[in-house]
């Protein structure tokens, strides 16, 4: 509980705990001064997505009311300023995933898109009646559905990696999974609902040994964690802007050129083409084969932007922070004995989904959100998850280096609440 007395002390704690001082960086994200229900507003929903500093803002408002204008397409001023813009933004997506080329980084809509367009674009060439697919038991529904597809139209098969009890994947149930139809693997890095972080090198490197490839979904790392897809070696790499401090309607496809030079078009479109007859088509290079129609311009200069924010921070930091805060976190609702923390990995990021008692989840959202504390409650597009563990739903408080040791205090104090008015 925070009072007068101790508010310093705490404040102090979070200042010496890491070198990310998250009292200054909260100064940057507008949103997170505004009160809710007459309360503080206690943001606990990153996993969701996450709030946009400042500089994201400015940024997009920027090629608005500067040089906005379509790209890739005019010989006037605007359109080549806001080309430059754009591809600018490939770089620095580029750079923040240490790709190898600019050219393998797409723009999309989202991490769902990503997929779809890996699912549509490689799968339905490679992969045909009994090849398998390898994901895993802890998949957001955007790295399985798109696949049930592709397996309803090829007669693929696909193969799901099981996990514990604590939430950990099986890694040697799934390197059983590995044989000699495995034509692809696809696997989310950090689980959305749970907070594990799945051993990707191992994953990646048991997948490459048979000749295997594989896409991370990194929709929750990315935000979270530094990524160098050289050295994890994976094949593809998808996430999403709006989860990383960035635009929504923007997402990031990363391919090794190899596949991506070697996959047919996901759209058909402007853009994407070198050269269009009633006759044949002949398709662009990289990236734009993959870009079809006009895409969300603005959208790629805010994530660079909020790139640039991130790294000024250091995703280091970040993640030493958000750790320390999960610690905190996991400590505090430990102490109350009708709290029931689902995911328990050893390796774990700063999600925390919870159950109180028999009270159901969209109840505890309900009140917490009456005192300020914003988290979301469901299935969290995780159905398989909540199956797994025979529950409907869970309560989830997702956490970002702008959080604080006081607003998981007015989590905890929010959840006294709840319990209180069940009685
Ligand atoms: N998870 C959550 O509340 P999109 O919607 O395309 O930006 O992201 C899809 C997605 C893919 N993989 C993982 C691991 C995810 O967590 C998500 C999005 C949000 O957990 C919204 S359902």
């Amino acid at each position: 509980m925070v009072t007068a007395e101790n508010a310093l002390s705490i404040k102090e704690w979070n200042r010496s705990a890491s070198e990310l001082d998250a009292y200054k960086l909260r100064d940057d994200f507008p949103i997170l001064k505004r009160w809710v229900h007459g309360k503080p507003l206690v943001y606990l929903d990153n996993a969701a997505s996450s709030q946009k500093p400042q500089a994201v803002i400015d940024a997009i408002e920027k090629v608005y009311t500067d040089s906005y204008s379509n790209i890739h397409r005019g010989v006037h001023a605007l359109s080549q300023e806001c080309t430059s813009a754009y591809e600018e933004a490939r770089e620095k997506v580029q750079n923040f995933l240490n790709a190898a080329h600019s050219k393998e980084i797409i723009f999309v809509r989202n991490a769902t898109e990503a997929i779809n367009l890996v699912v549509s674009s490689y799968g339905r060439t490679n992969l045909s009646r009994g090849d398998e697919i390898v994901i895993s038991a802890m998949e957001h529904h955007a790295n399985i559905v798109p696949w049930q597809i592709l397996c309803q139209q090829t007669g693929a098969v696909l193969r799901v990696a099981p996990m514990t009890d604590e939430g950990e994947l099986q890694l040697d149930e799934y390197k059983k999974l590995l044989n000699d139809k495995t034509r692809f693997v696809s696997i989310v890095h950090i689980s959305n609902a749970l907070g594990t972080i799945n051993p990707i090198r191992d994953i990646i490197a048991a997948a490459h040994d048979r000749g295997v490839p594989v896409l991370i979904d990194g929709a929750q790392s990315a935000p979270h964690t530094s990524i160098d897809v050289q050295e994890l070696d994976c094949d593809f790499f998808v996430f999403s802007g709006h989860k990383l401090y960035g635009p929504s309607g923007i997402g990031v496809l990363y391919g090794k050129t190899e596949f991506l030079d070697s996959m047919p078009p996901y759209q058909g479109g402007g853009d994407m083409i070198s050269y269009v007859s009633f006759e044949k088509t002949l398709y662009n290079d990289l990236p734009y084969k993959f870009e079809a129609g006009t895409p969300h311009i603005a959208g790629a200069i805010g994530l660079g932007a909020a790139i640039d924010y991130l790294t000024s921070i250091g995703l280091d930091s970040i993640a030493a922070y958000e750790q320390e805060l999960l610690e905190y976190a996991t400590r505090a609702l430990a102490e109350i004995p009708e709290v029931r923390i689902i995911g328990a990995a050893k390796e774990k990021a700063a999600v925390i989904s919870f159950l109180i008692g028999d009270i159901h989840p969209h109840d505890v959202g309900t009140i917490l959100d009456q005192q300020g504390v914003a988290i979301r409650t469901g299935h969290h597009c995780a159905q398989p998850i909540m199956d797994r563990f025979g529950i409907p739903a869970t309560a989830r408080a997702s956490l970002a280096f702008y959080n604080t040791r006081e607003e998981i205090d007015a989590l905890i104090a929010g959840i006294k609440k709840v319990i209180e008015v069940f009685g």
